[in-house]
């Protein structure tokens, strides 16, 4: 067993594949939630490898049949985990009087943890994204994904995307739930990434918006600009919360287009953690 590295761990239509260092491997396993839900995934892909032959078509199947990468779990989120979220944020709520609660809650103890979606609400990449008909001021918030076990331990990560409306956050913070969370409104995918330990903190997050093929916002950010730790908010989330098949919690966006910026329909977003991958979504 000479496997150190990371692997990819894909949910396709077909079933799972495992890409390590350029090879598929097919898994005879068909219960995604039972495979994942262990403190010893590594572990537990490292020897699959061992007995597992390459195949030649994984590019393809994946090209044909990738899903988001969750099964019974639910997606959680953390909010205003970098300056940069709770500057935005400040901004867009002064209008309803608002903007102290986001300072407060940077500085607090307690985070801010909310529950963003079910997996009937969630697309993979490469599945359109969508923006809510009542809404005029949208945005993508690409964030780190945790998945956690139902033992609490951070066993792997995907990329996510908090699709947000900023209209109706900012008209009153009492609109959150509906500010994040409708159809089409989380983007997980496109593997869950299974390392040997921790990212490292200098992981970079990039996020480049696509309109008619030019590219027309494009930042990025360091895991290390997050004010929080994975450890933290799982902590929080798990204190009186038990999830059965483990969970997703997104950590927070460190990058807000600025104000002027919505998103249209055509719109390609790209959301890039290496060594995770690219999400790629467009918005329908
Ligand atoms: O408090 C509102 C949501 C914050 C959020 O989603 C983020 O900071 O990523
Ligand atoms: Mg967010």
């Amino acid at each position: 067993m000479t496997e150190l590295m990371g692997m990819r761990l894909y949910k396709t239509r077909s079933g799972m594949l495992l890409e390590q260092a350029g090879r598929f491997y097919r898994l005879p396993t068909a219960d995604w939630d039972a495979f994942i839900n262990t403190e010893k995934l590594h572990d537990r892909l490292v020897e699959t490898l061992a007995t597992a032959s390459a195949i030649d078509d994984g590019a393809q199947r994946l090209a044909e049949g990738l899903t988001a990468p969750i099964g019974r779990q639910e997606v959680w989120a953390a909010g205003v985990t970098y300056y940069r979220s709770r500057d935005a944020r400040m901004e867009e709520a002064k209008g309803a009087g608002a903007g102290g609660f986001y300072e407060r809650v940077y500085e607090a103890e307690r985070p801010e943890l909310f529950f963003k979606a079910t997996a009937a609400r969630t697309v993979g990449s490469g599945e359109p994204v969508a923006i809510r008909a009542d809404s005029s001021w949208n945005v993508p918030e690409p964030e780190l994904t945790l998945f956690v076990t139902s033992s609490a331990a951070v066993v792997g990560y995907t990329v996510g995307n908090d699709m947000s409306s900023r209209s109706i956050e900012g008209e009153n913070p009492l609109y959150l739930p509906q500010a994040k969370i409708y159809d089409g409104s989380t983007s997980l995918g496109p593997c869950l990434y299974v390392p040997e330990s921790p990212l490292s903190p200098d992981t970079p997050i990039t996020l480049e918006i696509l309109r008619s093929g030019e590219t027309v916002f494009e930042d990025s950010t360091r895991l290390r600009r997050m004010k929080r730790t994975p450890e933290e908010l799982v902590g929080y989330l798990f204190r009186a919360c038990s999830f059965e098949h483990g969970c997703f919690l997104m950590t927070g966006t460190g990058i807000v287009p600025p104000d002027a910026f919505t998103l249209a329909s055509g719109d390609e977003i790209r959301i890039t953690i290496d060594p995770i991958g690219t999400l790629t979504n467009r918005v329908r």
